[in-house]
């Protein structure tokens, strides 16, 4: 009894091997013919952009939360398991029936090709890689089932299997399985690999980026006092290098956007519709100037903020020419991929000087944040102003229209709260007994931060040393000199932004609006 059930469970294992190796036929094809479409347009791409999509408030967060800034990674790591499981069923259900095998496979080819065909900036040519891979797969699915099926008599197995494949025997067909199954998947990780590297070779954005020359502003930047940076090693640098700079959006594969094609469309609710071009930007009068980044889904004491010296023309400039019509009271902008914000149209016209960006500290953008053009807005978290690859403006008002994550749940509106953060010592460090250098940074973009306190433990609160202010739209820098006693302490600190206010203790999550709270580190003296 037991050896028939054997030869049952190894088949099954088998089969689902087979729908594992299909599976990954599938994707190398898709990606090896996809280096000729549009880059987004791939399997694995479009099914994690459209689940991105689909991410309710609490999963961006608890994403963010868990894995930082490799949140794409881990999606990345989820999908490829998903996809295994599914294979490995529909392996199973292909050996026991073929035609509901092959039914779930086309099922499975239209998901993948409606994901394609739906995002944003992609054309219907572009289902092509993914129709070939489907078919691909299918080849391979019914070449692996040949030989399983001629291993024994399964009592479902399916009208149609091979007489010949059972009439080799059980050790050929199982020799034959194998081979095919590695040959196949050696051959799709080099399809895979091979697509990859065309993509990038046939890529040309990333030399245009690197041959392109700025123009020097017309205004240039305020002179940054000497005094920003702490004192205490280990704060964040003041200013932070492109490369550190976090990176959050919902782009699994950065939008490749060639200058010659890129065009910035204004229109909507305005006396006069114009579309700029990339050479318009470089001809115009560009400022530049140092504003700190904040993203909304920072926790405290969180690390998404960056301080960078943006180049770019201011946005004021471009609506003066579209002129608002009355009414309006926001302007949604689009980037290329689908993504979109909500910018009250009073705020990209006061003198808090709010750009479209074409230069990084002193680079064009980077592709990662937004080459070649995205939105810089002080004062307002990223998600409802820091459009990158940006395309399209539409003067509009707050009652007819919502922006991505607005439609995800979280705020229309979204002002950056005041917070101040400890960089040294870390949670859980241990320190020797004396003199403790504290420090960190505070922000409180358009108010900037006047004050910071320290606590120690319950003790009375205590003012940090402020190091230099550039701006009140950057972040400020503070440091302290703790006398620690042996033992466990925490240490909290706040801080007080340019109208009086105290940073509030409530703590509030990232949604809807951006977390609130004390930041409290413990640490251990020795
Ligand atoms: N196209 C696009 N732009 C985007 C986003 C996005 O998902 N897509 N995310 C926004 C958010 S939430 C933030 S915090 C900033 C982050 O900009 P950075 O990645 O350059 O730091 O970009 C904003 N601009
Ligand atoms: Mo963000």
């Amino acid at each position: 009894m037991t050896k028939p059930l054997n030869r049952i469970t190894g088949a099954t294992a088998m089969a689902a091997l087979a729908g594992v190796v299909a599976a990954a036929v599938v994707l190398a094809v898709a990606e090896l013919i996809g280096a000729f479409f549009t880059a987004r347009a791939t399997p694995l791409f479009a099914l994690g952009s459209t689940f991105i999509d689909f991410t309710p408030p609490w999963l961006k967060d608890f994403a963010i939360a868990t894995f930082g800034t490799n949140d794409k990674a881990a999606l990345f790591v989820g999908m490829g398991l998903t996809i295994a499981v599914l294979a490995c069923i529909l392996g199973v259900v292909a050996y026991r029936k073929w035609a509901l095998g092959v039914l779930g496979v086309l099922f499975m080819g239209a998901v993948i090709v409606g994901c394609v065909v739906t995002r944003s900036g992609v054309s219907g040519a572009d289902a092509i890689p993914s129709i070939l891979g489907t078919v691909a797969g299918l080849v391979v699915l019914r070449r692996l089932m040949v030989p399983l099926w001629g291993l024994h008599t399964w009592p479902e197995a399916p009208a149609d299997r091979d007489d010949d494949a059972r009439n080799q025997g059980g050790g050929t067909n199982r020799r034959r399985f194998f081979a095919t199954a590695g040959v196949t998947a050696v051959a799709a990780g080099i399809a895979a690999t091979g697509g990859r590297l065309l993509g990038a070779a046939r890529s040309n954005v990333t030399k245009a980026r690197d041959a392109l020359t700025l123009p020097a502003p017309a205004k240039a930047a305020a002179p940054v006092p000497a005094g920003v940076q702490s004192p205490v090693q280990g704060v964040a640098p003041w200013l932070t290098p492109n490369n550190d700079f976090y990176r959050i959006d919902t782009a699994l594969s950065v939008p490749e956007i060639n200058i010659d094609d890129w065009e910035l469309r204004v229109h909507g609710l305005v006396e006069q519709e114009l579309t700029l071009t990339f050479q318009d930007l470089l001809d115009a009068q560009l400022i530049e100037s140092h504003v700190t980044l904040t993203c909304v889904s920072n926790p405290v004491g969180g690390n998404l903020a960056g301080n960078a010296k943006w180049l770019g023309l201011p946005i004021r400039d471009v609506l003066a020419r579209a002129k608002p019509k009355a009414g309006a009271d926001m302007v949604l902008s689009k980037s290329i991929d689908g993504f979109s914000a909500s910018t009250p149209l009073e705020v990209l016209q006061d003198d808090r000087d709010a750009m479209l960006a074409i230069g990084m500290n002193g680079e064009p953008l980077p592709l990662e944040h937004g080459y070649p053009v995205r939105m810089v807005v002080p004062g307002l978290y990223g998600f409802v102003s820091a459009t990158k690859w940006v395309v399209d403006l539409e003067v509009t008002r707050f009652a007819d229209n919502k922006a991505y994550w607005t439609d995800r749940g979280w705020s229309e509106r979204g002002p950056i709260k005041t917070m101040a953060r400890v960089d040294v010592p870390k949670s859980f460090a241990k320190v020797p007994a004396g003199k403790v250098a504290v420090g960190g940074t505070a922000w409180a973009q358009t108010r900037g931060i006047t004050k910071v306190e320290i606590q120690i433990d319950n003790g009375d609160w205590a003012e940090a040393t402020l190091s230099d202010e550039a701006s009140t739209v950057t972040w400020r820098q503070w440091s302290y000199e703790w006398d620690a006693t042996p033992g466990p302490h925490y240490i909290k600190v706040r801080a007080t932004d340019g109208t009086g206010e105290v940073q509030t203790d409530k703590r509030a999550d990232p949604v809807p609006d951006g977390a609130s709270g004390w930041q409290s580190v413990m640490v251990t003296v020795q």
